[in-house]
């Protein structure tokens, strides 16, 4: 299979499992408000991430889709939250008006508040006998000192002075803690240990790190149209950016020395690393 073929296949996998997902027990209103933003249409990166690691490490996919499931919900709680008025105040996410547009605010912040539970309880109704590590993984990059702490930074910086160090710490939590937790928690559902989780770790790091340069540089020179939101938010907000403290080309560089990293990382996995290496270089050409 090709690399393209491969992420695809993925991808039908996870769209199959979170399109089934049962929600037992929501009110129709709330279950719609969750599957508006779950269900339509992101590139479903870290959820194949986590399947990819999982293979990597010799372990079994189908087993590791709740968790892969798990990160996707996350993700889109955390985006749906973003797009709040009191945040970010976008109304249009993936192509389409965001959820608290669509729902209300009220029912927006309690579709985010679900997804994030529902992805602990599927998490733990997994009956994997690895479970409860991957899972402290992953909520452990989502927690306070991952995806929050970087979202905590963000928001309270807007405006500072453009400082390197600080905004590393903010792609570190906002972005990377998310695409780092797939390969860690995926290699640990495998049965994998030691130098192995950590090349896993060491790879997400460095691809979430350049995938948010590439995302601070997208917001400047992207098309709208392929991103399906509003550009150039970042500079008018006088948020912390990559570019903002290298300039542009310098940030461009930068990505791609870490995506370098990201492929040197899983040498010692040896030819069985080629698709998560191939994925981390595609990342220096995204468009959306
Ligand atoms: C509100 C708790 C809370 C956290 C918000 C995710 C996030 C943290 C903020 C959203 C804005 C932003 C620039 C996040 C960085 C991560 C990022 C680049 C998200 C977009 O991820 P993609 O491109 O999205 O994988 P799709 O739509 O493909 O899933």
């Amino acid at each position: 299979m090709s690399e393209t073929e491969t992420l695809n296949a993925y991808k039908a996998q996870l769209e199959a499992y979170l399109k089934n997902l049962p929600m037992a027990g929501a009110p129709d209103r709330l279950r719609e408000a969750m599957r508006y933003s779950l269900l339509n249409g992101g590139k479903r990166l870290r959820g194949c991430l986590l399947l990819a690691a999982c293979e990597l490490g010799g372990g079994d996919a189908e087993a590791a889709l709740p968790f892969a499931a798990a990160l996707e919900m996350i993700h889109a709680y955390s985006l749906i939250h973003d797009d709040l008025p009191a945040m970010d105040n976008d109304t249009l996410r993936r192509g389409k008006p965001t959820n608290h547009v669509v729902f209300g605010e009220a029912l927006a912040i309690l579709a985010g508040d679900a997804l994030l539970t529902h992805a602990v309880e599927i998490m733990a109704a997994s009956n994997h006998p690895r479970a409860f590590p991957a899972l402290g993984e992953i909520i452990r990059a989502a927690g306070v000192g991952g995806m929050l702490a970087g979202q905590t930074l963000d928001v309270t910086n807007e405006g500072a002075e453009p400082d390197i160090h600080l905004v590393e710490e903010i792609h570190r939590g906002k972005t990377a803690a998310l695409l780092t937790a797939p390969l860690t928690a995926g290699l640990i559902l495998a049965g994998a240990e030691g130098a192995r989780v950590e090349a896993g770790r060491k790879y997400g790091f460095h691809l979430g790190m350049a995938f948010q340069i590439m995302d601070d540089l997208l917001d400047l020179e992207g098309d709208p149209a392929l991103m399906g939101k509003t550009l150039g938010k970042d500079q008018a907000e006088g948020k912390l950016t990559w570019p903002a403290c290298v300039g542009i080309e310098q940030a461009k560089r930068d990505a791609e020395k870490h995506i370098g990293q990201a492929v040197e990382a899983l040498a010692l996995f040896g030819e069985k690393a080629a698709f998560l290496q191939a994925l981390a270089l595609s990342t220096l050409h995204r468009v959306q």
